[in-house]
Order: structure tokens, then sequence, then C-alpha cells
């Protein structure tokens, strides 16, 4: 069966292209500074939102228009998997990710529920063996069903942490016969509601001890691919622990996991934690954490997490700076973590997002990499800093003064008044490099 009639393989057609089915700026063989277009964006779809979700909202059950809707719920399943790879295949996306429990349906006991997802794994592996696409990474639902209410690695009760810990073994077990390239851990309801009934300091020791045994599993099972923390400060708990990159960072280096995870990075988490995409990309490549991204972006006016497909272009230029500086996402790639509005109901919706979101994204490229040629803003930076290259400053920069020695400079200094910041010339300036291209 075609799930996305009469649709074509989404080509590169240019940027004055008026076909809405086509690539504008994506062009995957495309080189830009040392790699192609496909190699810098590793894309992925998301299984949940593209596949699964089918646009629900607390205030309505789903309202997408999908070839599945009404079927017996492992036929669906199937379905699903037939549908993703056709879609994967026409938008030329080589990667995919998913939670367990997007993928098949949950039954009333563990065995019962890990019996019809090996069902569906049998399907995605003929299907990856077909069509050559792959894994970019795993990870387990450990936020839906309601025995996590309370959390699940970090919830009081001890049952619901062996559990979560079973369930998260399976998916390892799953993510290393589909040979993923990573595994993320998202700690959805891994935070609180109020500290009148939480033991903050016993539930980040559950956290970090559950994580050391996914470290010891893994290494156990020769899994290869690389652990991701991804942050996200609340929703669905008003307090989550990997609050942002650098909490997240924190917390590694004080249980000594840091030589085992990197971070995936959201736009929309970084909006909800009150900081650009950049920051926390910045943050994470300083310490050289910075693993993958789940791509979208959020609606200011509504404060929650709307994960949109990324049309701004903006957040797309200061990503892909971010990206290149890094020399690229080596372990990762760039997940859809993203949802088509819901009066965008139709199948061809899910096309015109992903080509949207693949086209931003590309089109920031360009743009960050005659940035970074161009060098404008880099030597901005260079010179605002130059006063540490010689004199007082380089003795400060090369940390061989003391407090004496600066008061003996600064008591008989004449201040000369400083240079201006100039945002706005460089606000301006980074409007040229985009709309002059
Ligand atoms: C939720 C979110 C998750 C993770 C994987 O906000 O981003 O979908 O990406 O669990
Ligand atoms: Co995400």
């Amino acid at each position: 069966m075609e799930y996305f009639k009469g649709i074509e393989k989404a080509v590169y057609k240019g940027k004055d292209s008026n076909d809405a089915f086509s690539f504008k700026h994506y062009n995957a063989s495309e080189t830009i500074g040392n790699k192609t277009m496909e190699e810098w964006m590793p894309f992925a779809m998301s299984w949940w939102h593209t596949l699964a979700s089918g646009s629900s909202d607390p205030f309505g059950s789903a309202a997408a228009t999908r070839p599945w809707n009404g079927k017996e719920p492992l036929e669906a399943s199937k379905m699903r998997v037939e549908a993703g790879f056709e879609l994967m295949q026409k938008l030329g996306i080589n990667y995919f990710c998913f939670h367990d429990r997007d993928l098949a349906p949950e039954c009333k006991s563990l065995k019962e529920t890990n019996e019809k997802l090996d069902i569906i794994i049998g399907l995605i592996e003929e299907s990856m063996n077909k069509t050559g696409k792959k894994l970019l990474w795993a990870t387990s639902s450990l936020f839906t069903n309601p025995r996590y209410m309370h959390g699940a690695a970090t919830s009081p009760y001890a049952d619901v942490f062996a559990i979560a810990s079973a369930q998260t073994k399976k998916t390892m077990d799953i993510a290393k016969k589909l040979n993923a390239k990573g595994y993320v851990f998202w700690g959805g309801r891994e935070g609180y509601e109020t500290l009148l009934n939480t033991d903050m300091k016993r539930e980040l020791e559950h956290l970090a001890y559950f994580l050391s045994m996914a470290v010891e599993y893994k290494e156990k099972i020769g899994f290869k691919g690389q652990f991701f923390i991804e942050p996200k400060p609340k929703e669905p708990t008003k307090h989550q622990y990997d609050f942002d990159a650098a909490t997240t960072l924190e917390f590694l280096y004080h249980y000594k996991l840091d030589k085992y995870f990197e971070l995936n990075l959201e736009v929309n988490h970084a909006t909800l934690a009150g900081h650009t995409m950049q920051h926390e990309m910045q943050v994470a490549r300083n310490h050289n954490k910075l693993g993958s991204v789940d791509i979208n972006y959020g609606d200011t006016f509504l404060g929650w997490d709307t994960d949109m497909f990324l049309t701004n272009i903006y957040d797309a230029v200061f990503m892909m700076i971010e990206v290149i500086k890094n020399g690229g996402l080596k372990n990762g790639g760039f997940n859809f973590d993203a949802k088509v509005r819901r009066p965008s109901h139709t199948m061809e919706d899910l096309v015109y997002s992903y080509i949207a979101g693949m086209d931003t994204l590309a089109w920031g490229l360009r743009i960050a990499d005659k940035i970074i040629r161009d060098g404008f803003f880099d030597k901005f930076i260079e010179e605002r800093y130059s006063s540490y290259n010689s004199g007082i400053g380089a003795k400060i920069e090369s940390k061989s003064t003391s407090f004496e020695e600066l008061f003996d400079y600064a008591i008989n200094l004449e201040e000369k008044g400083l240079p201006s910041g100039n945002q706005e010339m460089l606000e301006a300036k980074l409007n040229q490099f985009i709309y002059n291209n």
C-alpha cells in the first residue's frame, strides 16, 4: 500500500522553486566546507510525533487523518512501520528514532508487551535491511504509563525503579540488535512537584545509580552506541532534574558519569529553560559534549513545549554555527522531535513539514558557513578581548599575577573609558549575511 499517495521522492529544485514538495535549500550531495549537506545533517524521523501520536492534545482526541485510524492496535503498528519507511525514502531521510512504546501497543503484562514489541522490531529490521535506513537512537518511555506518575528511576517506590530498569534493559537490547548510533535518556518525570513530599538528594542518588547500571549493561552486551542525556527544565513535572545543559553536566561530573554521556539538546527545551539554543549548544561544545540535536522550535507566546517544525532562520543559523565549530555532530544527528499543528491533519502535511524543517536547517548551514569563512564576528570577538594579549592582561590570561600586583596596577590607573559592544551594528550585519544570500 502507498501511504503518501502520488508523492514522488523530494528532490532539490533550488531556492526559487514553486514546487512545495521540492527542496529549496537542502541538496544532500552538495559540499559545504569539508562535508556534504547530508554529512553535516544526519536527519532523523521521530516515530512518536510522525506516526504514533495522531495530534491528540489535552483538550481533544487524535485528529490526524491516518490510514491506520480505527485499525486493531498491532495492525496499526505494522502499518506505521510501512508508512515510516516510505516517508523516509520519499524525503531522503536516513535515520529514525523511537521510544519503545511508540512502536507497539502496551499490554497488561510486561511479558506480553515485549512479545508484541518483538514482532514490530522484526518488521523494522527487515525494512532497515531493505532500505538501508538506520536507527539514530532509541529510548524507553518512562513517563507515559501511570505507574511513572511519581517518576521512574526517581520514583519513591522501589518496584517502579525495578520496572523502569527492566524496560530500559529491553530497549537497550533492541538498540544493540538494530545497531543504533545512540541511546537517549530523557527524564520526563525525573523531577518533582513539591519538596513537601520529596527527598531530592535520595532521588538524585537513585537516578545516578540507574544510569551507572545502564553503563554497566551497555559494556556487558557490547552495545557500541553513544549514550545521551536530554535536558529539559519542566513539563511534564514542575521541576525536572536535568534542567539544562549546565545542570546536567554538573550532575554527570558529580557522579563521575561524564565520560559515558554526551548531551542531546532540544531547541524548545532551551526556550523553556530561558536560554537560546545557541547558549545550550555552546555550553555543551565547551565541554566537548555536543552530541545530538532534537530539532524543533517553540512558540514564545504559548510558553509550553509546542514542538513545531523549525522554520525560524535565525535559530537555524545560530545552531549551524555551533555545529560547524564542533566539526559536525559526530555521534548524533538532527532528530525532528517536531509535530504538525493539529489543523495540519493530512498525510501531505507531514511531507510539507519535514521539507520545511530540512530546508530551514540547510539554509542555516549555507549562511553559517559564509559567516564563519568571512570571519567578521570571530574577529570582532577576538578584538574585544585583545587587552588580555599584552601587559597586565597577558599576566591575567596566563594566570601569573596576584591580587597584590593587580592592586598596585589599579591604584594609579587612569581609566580611559570602554569601547562599545556594538550589538545593533552586529545584528544588522547578521541580517546582511542572511538576506543578501
Ligand atoms: C519530550 C522529548 C522527548 C525526548 C525523548 O519533550 O523531547 O520526546 O526527545 O524521550
Ligand atoms: Co526531544
